[in-house]
């Protein structure tokens, strides 16, 4: 472990002086906000001292150095990470109280980058944790934004969107690089000229902007490592202030050059797993894969030469889903262009630096641009992924019956189409799926015939999270009690927490797991009632479902539950329920109105339970708005029962069940993603599965077979109350009734198989909460699925990419 302070005194001395040389005011007269960001800066200093020590440590061993090329980085916030990373929190926080002020308080003033949407976004942050703690020289290379995900209220029941303005107080952890801006551009057109006897192509005529870069570092825990995340944002090349149209008065013309460069880096695109046809995105795609590797190579030919057969020994180029797909092409476009090399020599070279992660089945999701749009932002590329083509065409094997329909699902380009994921496969040297289930559904099906051809490619990674953060930082209580149990080996080795399995049978210890989680219950509901108003009772259970809204994510399964529960408790007020807090959060596309939909339903029904005296006592429904990862770690913790309910087959893996489980939580899932990896871990025993699985929910597909009107028709009580009351007015005087919905269960014959499974997971729920009352016997399913859950840290799914794929 680096020492980072010699003591508590030279901490404050340091400190004392960053905030008097940030802000210029005596200590006293400081806001807390001047105090935050001095301690920030402070720290970041701190970390690049280190940084400039990994770095020369890199040089020195020619180690490999590892890109993650990701258009998303959900980082969340870094001061109280990194302060555990670099294992001075205590210190700094005594420090700090003898200077009268709070850590915990300045913390909430850190923002809460918004850079990524969901899953693959805060997948990738946790790769960074994870890569700097295993010592890997790994780089993020990503977009930033000037607007984040957009922050979500919800007024009467529905989603607002307003715009994530985290930038307004700065971001101390940056540093902006301009000496390392890289100029992009696009549009012109392609000219052939000579260079050394030899014709050459160049695209001459374009328009451009420049990329510049912001260096954020990664602290990696033990403080022997620290990397950078470098996110480009776009500027203009150079100053073109109209001074005419300013005098005319046309202020929108006067700037308009800096407006139109600027709009490239403006705004993440708030689509998880959807469309992406815009123009702006393809050209953000470009811009941090151009300039990524410009970079990547600069430091390659730094230390290296240009001796570029040895690229792939000295680097490798991750491709997170196929928002970088370009990397390949664009690298083919630098080598030969650039560099004089020969076609095969640099596809070679290309195809042994780039790995790809696929992150979904979902069709939507595939990215496609029109070839028309594609080859007139990027002429020369659209060139190169045209010989990429042809090349494929010509080599392929024509000897089975079936290559012709083979091809048609390999190609490149498609019906007028260039095909992402095409591409990303056939430049790269390393496929993978993120959860077993998901590999094998990509192996059989969704690229299956890639399958065929290169099965050498094609390997599995499930996913992991960052148990530091989602364990450690956001579970003092539980974090404490752990450590005094089995020591804080676990933080280096979440594998350690397996020793957890010793203390199963002790009573005692039990009741503390039961006190830390009530402890964390105590926390969200404090957090409930300053954000929304809700008073929830910490002595309920905690049911959790956190995560983007997507039919497959099946939030409307759920609150159907809800509703019967409701309804059976109105008509019967003997049947018996467990008293629980439903709780959701998460955000819905912009435009995805079905989500959008499901969340309205979700705030109505909690409307209407919520107020109704009758069934208080057993339960409360809470929407906790504006998901992030800040809030996240609040939720996590507090959580009794884990909803991971998509249609089998659906969820590539999921992570929010995996952070869930490590702090304690009982799945109530199906088996899908990574479900069925925490299954196999803790035993069914200690998790609650049902409904359809993947083999059935295809075979009830392919069916064709159409069960609504029957489920409905055969269940009126239940089934066929909840349907109608969609449409009636019981839930419908917040801001109105369901229609769309009812027409998508009705009329769509539930294509995501909402009410065939309805009955078997409401039955599962029923007995998973029965069995709360054994208070013993729930804490120590709780703590078993913490025991079993160490195999979740990134740090493993990390040391499996280094060894098996980037060979770092
Ligand atoms: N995922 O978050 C996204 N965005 C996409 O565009 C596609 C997939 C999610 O990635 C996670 C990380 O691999 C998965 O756990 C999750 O199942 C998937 O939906």
């Amino acid at each position: 472990m680096n020492t980072v302070f010699e003591s508590k005194e030279e901490f404050i001395e340091l400190y004392e002086s960053s905030v008097m040389s940030l802000s210029g005011k005596p200590f006293e007269d400081t806001s807390d906000i001047d105090r935050f960001n001095a301690l920030v800066k402070l720290i970041a200093s701190k970390s690049r001292a280190i940084q400039t020590e990994t770095e020369e440590r890199v040089k020195e061993t020619g180690q490999k150095r590892v890109y993650y090329f990701s258009i998303e980085f959900l980082i969340g916030r870094l001061l109280d990470n990194y302060l555990l990373n670099l294992g001075i929190r205590d210190l700094v926080k005594d420090g700090l109280a003898e200077l009268g002020c709070d850590l915990d308080a300045l913390e909430e003033y850190e923002p809460d980058p918004a850079l990524g949407n969901g899953g693959l976004g805060r997948l990738a942050a946790c790769f960074l944790d994870s890569m700097a703690h295993e010592g890997i020289a790994g780089y993020g290379n990503g977009m930033r934004y000037r607007y984040g995900l957009f922050k979500q209220e919800i007024v009467n029941g529905a989603q607002h969107e307003t715009t994530d303005e985290w930038l307004s107080h700065g971001y101390p952890w940056e540093v902006r690089r301009p000496d390392k801006a890289v100029r992009i551009g696009f549009g012109g057109h392609v000219e052939q000229y000579e260079r050394d006897g030899r014709m050459c192509f160049r695209t001459v005529d374009t328009e451009d902007v420049l990329a510049v870069p912001y260096d954020i570092p990664v602290v990696g825990y033990g403080a022997e490592t620290v990397n950078k995340l470098r996110v480009w944002s776009a500027e203009p090349v150079e100053e073109v202030f109209d001074l005419e149209a300013f005098n005319r008065g046309d202020y929108a013309a006067a700037d308009r050059h800096r407006a139109e460069a600027e709009a490239i880096s403006a705004i993440l695109y708030p689509n998880d797993a959807g469309e992406h046809g815009r123009l702006l995105r393809l050209k953000q795609e470009y811009l941090f894969v151009s300039a990524g590797l410009s970079s990547v190579l600069d430091t390659f030919r730094s230390e290296h030469g240009s001796d570029w057969k040895l690229l792939p020994q000295y680097v490798a180029i991750h491709t997170n889903d196929t928002h970088p797909a370009m990397c390949g092409p664009e690298l083919m476009r630098v080598l030969i262009d650039e560099e004089g090399l020969e076609w095969d020599e640099a596809w070679d070279i290309t195809t042994k630096t780039i790995s790809y992660t696929n992150h979904t089945i979902l069709p939507e999701a595939l990215e496609k641009w029109p070839i028309d749009t594609f080859s007139k932002l990027l002429p020369r590329l659209y060139m190169i992924i045209e010989e990429i083509s042809r090349r494929w065409r010509d080599d392929f094997d024509r000897s089975a019956p079936d290559w012709q329909d083979r091809l048609r699902q390999t190609a490149v380009l498609w019906d007028g189409q260039v095909r992402m994921a095409c591409l990303s496969v056939i430049c790269s040297h390393s496929v993978n799926g993120v959860a077993k289930i998901h590999t094998d559904i990509l192996k059989r099906d969704t690229l299956k015939d890639f399958y065929v051809l290169t099965p050498e490619k094609f390997n599995n990674k499930t996913n992991g999270i960052a148990h530091r953060r989602f364990l450690a930082e956001a579970n003092p209580a539980y974090a404490k009690l752990i450590t005094e149990a089995i020591g804080t080996g676990w933080l280096d080795n979440a594998d350690e927490l397996a020793k957890l399995v010793e203390f199963e049978n002790d009573p005692a210890f039990l009741e503390q797991v039961g006190r830390a989680k009530h402890d964390n219950k105590v926390r969200l509901a404090n957090y409930v009632k300053r954000e929304c108003g809700l008073d929830i009772d910490p002595n309920t259970i905690f049911d959790v479902q956190v995560k983007r809204f997507h039919a497959y994510k099946r939030q409307l399964l759920n609150i159907f539950k809800v509703m019967d529960i409701y309804n059976r408790r109105l008509t019967d007020p003997n049947f018996r329920v467990a008293p629980t807090t439903f709780i959701f959060s998460g955000k819905a596309a912009s435009s995805y109105a079905f989500a959008k939909e499901t969340i309205r339903l979700i705030n109505s029904v909690a409307d209407v339970i919520n107020n109704d005296s009758r069934v208080n006592g057993v339960m409360k429904v809470c929407f906790i708005p504006n998901f992030r990862v800040s809030n996240a770690q609040l939720i996590y913790p507090s959580a009794e029962i884990s909803e991971q309910i998509s249609t089998a087959g659906m969820e590539a893996s999921g992570t929010s069940n995996m952070k869930l489980m490590m702090n304690g939580a009982i799945t109530l899932g199906t088996m899908d993603g990574a479900n069925i990896e925490i299954v196999n871990l803790a035993g069914r025993e200690n998790e609650k599965i049902f409904g359809l699985t993947a083999p059935e929910v295809d075979e009830l597909r392919a069916s064709g077979m159409h069960f609504a009107w029957d489920m409905y028709n055969g269940d009126p009580d239940r089934l066929g109350r909840i349907i109608d009351e969609l449409t009636d007015d019981t839930f419908a005087g917040l801001s109105g009734s369901f229609e769309s919905i009812r027409h998508e269960i009705m009329l769509n014959n539930d294509a995501d198989f909402v009410m065939k499974d309805f009955h078997t997971y409401v039955e599962a729920w029923e007995e998973l909460t029965a069995s709360y009352s054994d208070h013993a016997a729930w804490n120590k399913m709780a703590l078993h699925n913490t025991a079993s859950s160490g195999w979740f840290s990134s740090d493993r799914t990390i040391r499996e990419y280094r060894d098996e794929i980037w060979g770092a």
